[in-house]
């Protein structure tokens, strides 16, 4: 997502990032159908005007892809190479999956839920399909939704038409795309992604840790005009209003600093549209002549806080460090 598009509540398709580990496959809605099953009382299939007539919710969730933020860090982690851009905010309209579970009727030994994509490659040596799971809790919670609407049109072909899981305050990887099964576990999933692809790791032999919610970030929009070579940005000298959105999985927004050259002051927050909805934030700036760095820092409601420096693990996974502007006003 160009930084420019933060400054829209909901971000359009084809502003919103993309990221897909395999191809994007080309789905037949006709004949799709969504499996449900496992440790279940009664397994079934829906096709998509079945879940087009079950009762739906719509709304607002940031998604942010775990790996955000990698590209700039040192030594630089060898995936999708995102700068900052790898994050969007769309209303997703569709099935509460706790319906649909409920209707399943969940075993009372079910730890995990798992979710299948009809994507299918190799990574890591592992054919697969793309798949990942959620605890249980999670998996009833009433706002994750299995999505057929994005911005109140169908899903576009890269956002998982026609079905998808939105898991709102997760990072992007456990929002399953092209969704084709469903399936309830009485034990943990150990699948390549959930196993080895999503962890906070030292190194490659490190197991880590598991990848969930989104860690506390805002950003900002980049004021002015752009240097075409270095991407620095060029503004002249007068009031400028610097605006931009912060998020975070793990509480909501408490507040965003500015920082001007390292001084940093509170800028204005605006209330989120939804829990798991970014939030616009502002600050007005008299830009004088010279060069300067602006910067950005949010903080959220568990305490925490964005780093000054960058926090290097193995895959760059859930770095969230302030985001530093170069501006020359002239
Ligand atoms: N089936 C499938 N679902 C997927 C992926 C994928 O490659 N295949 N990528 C995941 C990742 S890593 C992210 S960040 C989000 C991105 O969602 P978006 O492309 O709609 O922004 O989708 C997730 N769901
Ligand atoms: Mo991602």
């Amino acid at each position: 997502m160009p930084l420019e598009a933060l400054r829209s509540d909901t971000t359009p398709p084809g502003l919103h990032y993309v990221l897909t580990h395999f191809d994007i496959p080309f789905i037949d809605a006709e004949h799709w159908h969504l499996w449900i099953g496992g440790a279940v009382q009664r397994s079934f299939e829906l096709s998509l005007r079945a879940l087009l007539r079950a009762p739906s919710i719509t709304l607002p969730v940031t998604l942010e892809c775990a790996g955000n933020g990698r590209s700039l860090l040192r030594p630089r982690p060898l995936s999708q190479p995102w700068v900052l851009e790898g994050v969007g905010t769309a209303v997703w309209t569709g099935v509460p999956l706790a319906y649909l579970l409920t209707r399943a009727g969940v075993e009372d030994d079910a730890v995990e839920v798992v979710f299948t994509g009809a994507d299918a490659g190799s990574q890591g040596g592992v054919a697969q399909q793309y798949a990942r799971s959620l605890p249980i809790e999670e998996a009833l919670r009433p706002d994750v939704v299995l999505a057929y609407r994005m911005n109140g049109a169908d899903l576009p072909p890269q956002h998982g038409y026609p079905l998808r899981l939105v898991v709102p305050g997760w990072y992007g990887m456990a929002s399953v795309k092209w969704l084709t099964s469903i399936k309830v576990l009485t034990k943990p999933y150990d699948g390549f992604q959930q196993a080895v692809a999503y962890r906070y790791q030292h190194d490659a032999e490190d197991p880590g840790t598991p990848v969930t919610w989104i860690k506390v970030r805002s950003l900002m929009v980049p004021p002015g005009v752009p240097d075409f070579f270095t991407r620095s940005r060029i503004l002249p000298p007068g009031p400028v209003m610097l605006t931009g959105r912060a998020w975070s999985g793990q509480g909501a927004v408490q507040r965003v600093d500015v920082g001007i050259d390292g001084k940093w002051a509170a800028a204005h927050l605006e209330h989120p549209a939804a829990p798991f909805a970014w939030c616009a934030w502002s600050m007005p700036w008299v830009a004088d002549p010279g060069e300067h760095e602006l910067s950005c820092r949010a903080t959220d409601a568990s305490g925490a806080v964005q780093p000054l420096e960058p926090e290097w693990n193995y895959q760059g996974m859930g770095n969230n460090v302030v985001q530093r502007i170069k501006v020359s006003v002239a």
